[in-house]
Formats: structure tokens, C-alpha cells, sequence
């Protein structure tokens, strides 16, 4: 990876060294493996060059519409700047819209929507200043870990940029980064890196954010996270959160037998109604564990009136583009993500007409020809 536009790196440089004493910052962050580790870290670094950070939010989960009482909250507070880190604030433009009395920091590493922002707004992501070919895979962790060490030392917190990384399976892109990370540290290597302890910390986070408790878990986590000096301490408090893990062991060690297979085993669909929401944790666990290396792997859940989808594919189809058209035409649907890993969300009642076009779509024929297969 080289970087291909040191002035967008300096720029943010120089926006960091702006906020003053009198400035208030909010940050917004996606409360996932990546999100979570990332907003430590940038709180950490923002403290340590004495910013006044006054709002920490994880309202905005996986999207990002925010609306005039969020607005309004900010405003009251006397905020400033805001830092959005994992959240893919240009997919929707009226976002730019709401955000006009203050200066916005987009950190990110989600497909670029619109370049086209408002002076006040600040977007960095890896495809706009590297030349990485699959720039999702410089994750919002990594992304703050670098940034943030050109102003200040967060050398100590090297672990949590690791965790996020491996959380987001961004593994291939920083090997030498995590083999030293992990020597390191004195965490035995497994090309598996969930299986490490570093993969059990992003299991314990995920498990923490899947608990349908209004966010009480997950900010519990996120604290413990910050009260660690190290990766030891932080599994230690999170320790507590594993009891969804083992239901979710339960489903993938099974998943062949619970799911329901399609167009050769091109398919396969496991649903599900659990107190937690664990689709991803699943789907994201059963793509990577090399068992079905060409198979589009799709966990639903039923959520009170919404069912939520998770999707895996390691490249095999455009998870992505396949799920925004199976729900075209629903109302109060919303899907997206990267290629090989997307979401989706409808209303209970559409989900039959979704399953219907997505076993229609996923067969031998729609598989992407990718390079390296
Ligand atoms: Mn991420």
C-alpha cells in the first residue's frame, strides 16, 4: 500500500491542530468490532491532545440519516466539530445538509458515494489517498490508529487497532502489521486470526453489541475497553458479554444442518428468532471458517415487525448490488454493505418476495469472476 495524496493526510492534520480550547467535539461510531475499537482509540488521542470531547454517540448503527433533534441535542451541547468513524455518512446527502453549522470529520472506509460535500465537511477514506486496490479492507480502526499517531503517541494502543482489524477481516492487506502486532504482544499466530486471543476480544465486543438492551451492553463494553491498558484487562472485563457466543457456537457448528440449501449449495438461508442479534456474528463466522468457500451464506432474523439479513460471500457474488435488488420496491427497506459482506432490513411481510428473488439470483451463472480465486 502506498499513499498516493500526502496532502489529504496533512489536511487532516491541520484540522485536528484547529480545534481550540473552547471547542466542543461530539464523536459518532458505529458500535461493531471496528467502530468500537476505533472510537476508543480516537477518544483516547483527542484527550491527550486536550480536546474537549462533550458527546460520545452510538445511535447510528450500520447507517447514518441524522435528523433535527440530533441536531438539536448538538447545538445545545455547544458542539463544534464531529467525528463520524465507520459509518457511510455520504450515502445519504441531506446528512451534509444537517451537519452545516459544524465541522465534520468523516472517517470511514465504506464505498465512496459523494464526493461532492460541503466545504465543512471533511471525508477521509483509504481510496482517497492510497492506491490500495480494495481500500474496504483499510478498516476505521487502522484508519484512526494512523492518523491520530501523526499527532500524537498511541503507540499503547496499538492493540485495539489490531482487534479492529481482525474484527472487520481485514487480514490479508496488513499480514506483516499483524504478525509483528501479534509477536508483539505475545499472542500465538493462527492464520485463523478469530481464534486468537485478539479474535476472542472482537467476539466478546460483537457479543456485547448483539444484546437487544437499548445499547446498555455495548457502551458497557466500549468503557471497559477504555479503563484497559491492554489486550489481557479488556478480556478480562469483557468476559461477561460471552454467554451470546455460545449460542452463536451453537449455530455455526450446526449451520449445514439448520440451513436451508438452494441451487446446489450455491445457498444457503438459516433463520432465525433469538433475544440477541447475532445474524452477522454468525454469517460473518461461517463464510470465513474455509467450509463453504462458494457459497452465498444469508442469516435472517426476525426482529419485532422487521426481519434483519446478514450476507457473506468471499467474493463469489456481489452481495452488495444482490441484496439492494431483492428489496427494490419495499417500503422501510434499507441494504448495503461491501461485496462480500452486507445487510439488509424489511418489514416482516416482504421477506417471503425477498427470499423468492434471491434464490432466483444466486446461482453458478451470477458468480463474479474474481481474480486470485
Ligand atoms: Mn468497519
Amino acid at each position: 500500500m502506498e499513499i498516493i495524496n500526502q496532502r489529504l493526510i496533512d489536511k487532516f492534520v491541520d484540522l485536528i491542530n484547529q480545534i481550540s480550547n473552547s471547542d466542543k467535539v461530539a464523536i459518532f461510531y458505529d458500535p461493531d468490532g471496528d467502530g468500537t475499537c476505533s472510537v476508543v482509540m480516537l477518544q483516547k488521542a483527542l484527550e491527550r491532545l486536550n480536546k474537549n470531547i462533550a458527546l460520545i454517540s452510538n445511535e447510528f448503527h450500520g447507517s447514518f440519516n441524522i435528523g433535527e433533534d440530533t441536531v438539536n441535542k448538538l447545538k445545545e451541547k455547544k458542539i463544534t466539530h464531529i467525528f463520524t468513524l465507520d459509518l457511510p455518512v455520504d450515502y445519504n446527502a441531506d446528512n451534509f445538509k444537517f451537519l452545516e453549522d459544524f465541522k465534520t470529520i468523516i472517517i470511514d472506509h465504506h464505498i465512496l458515494q459523494n464526493v461532492n460535500h460541503p466545504h465543512n465537511i471533511f471525508l477521509i477514506k483509504p481510496q482517497l489517498f492510497t492506491n490500495m486496490k480494495e481500500p474496504n479492507y483499510y478498516c476505521t480502526s487502522k484508519l484512526v490508529y494512523d492518523l491520530m499517531l501523526r499527532l500524537v503517541d498511541i503507540n499503547d494502543l496499538k492493540w485495539l487497532a489490531i482487534t479492529g482489524l481482525i474484527s472487520d477481516y481485514c487480514w490479508k492487506d496488513w499480514d506483516e502489521f499483524l504478525r509483528e502486532g501479534l509477536k508483539q504482544y505475545k499472542v500465538k499466530w493462527k492464520d485463523y486470526l478469530y481464534d486468537t486471543d485478539f479474535g476472542m476480544l472482537t467476539k466478546l465486543i460483537t457479543a456485547a453489541s448483539a444484546f437487544k438492551d437499548n445499547r446498555k451492553s455495548i457502551n458497557e463494553c466500549k468503557n471497559f475497553l477504555y479503563e484497559s491498558n491492554n489486550l489481557e484487562e479488556a478480556l478480562k472485563k469483557c468476559k461477561k458479554f460471552n454467554v451470546v457466543n455460545k449460542v452463536v457456537d451453537d449455530y455455526i457448528l450446526n449451520f449445514s444442518q439448520r440451513a436451508e440449501h438452494y441451487n446446489k449449495d450455491c445457498l444457503l438461508i438459516l433463520e432465525l428468532d433469538e433475544p440477541y442479534s447475532i445474524t452477522s456474528s454468525i454469517s460473518t463466522a461461517v463464510s470465513t471458517s474455509g467450509k463453504f468457500p462458494n457459497t452465498f451464506i444469508l442469516v435472517a432474523q426476525k426482529n419485532d415487525e422487521r426481519i434483519n439479513i446478514s450476507a457473506r460471500t468471499q467474493h463469489s457474488w456481489d452481495a452488495n448490488k444482490i441484496l439492494k435488488e431483492c428489496i427494490k420496491g419495499f417500503k422501510e427497506a434499507n441494504a448495503g454493505g461491501h461485496v462480500p459482506a452486507s445487510g439488509a432490513s424489511m418489514k416482516k411481510e416482504d421477506y417471503q418476495t425477498f427470499k423468492e428473488r434471491l434464490i432466483k439470483s444466486v446461482n453458478e451463472s451470477t458468480r463474479l469472476k474474481v481474480k486470485n480465486q
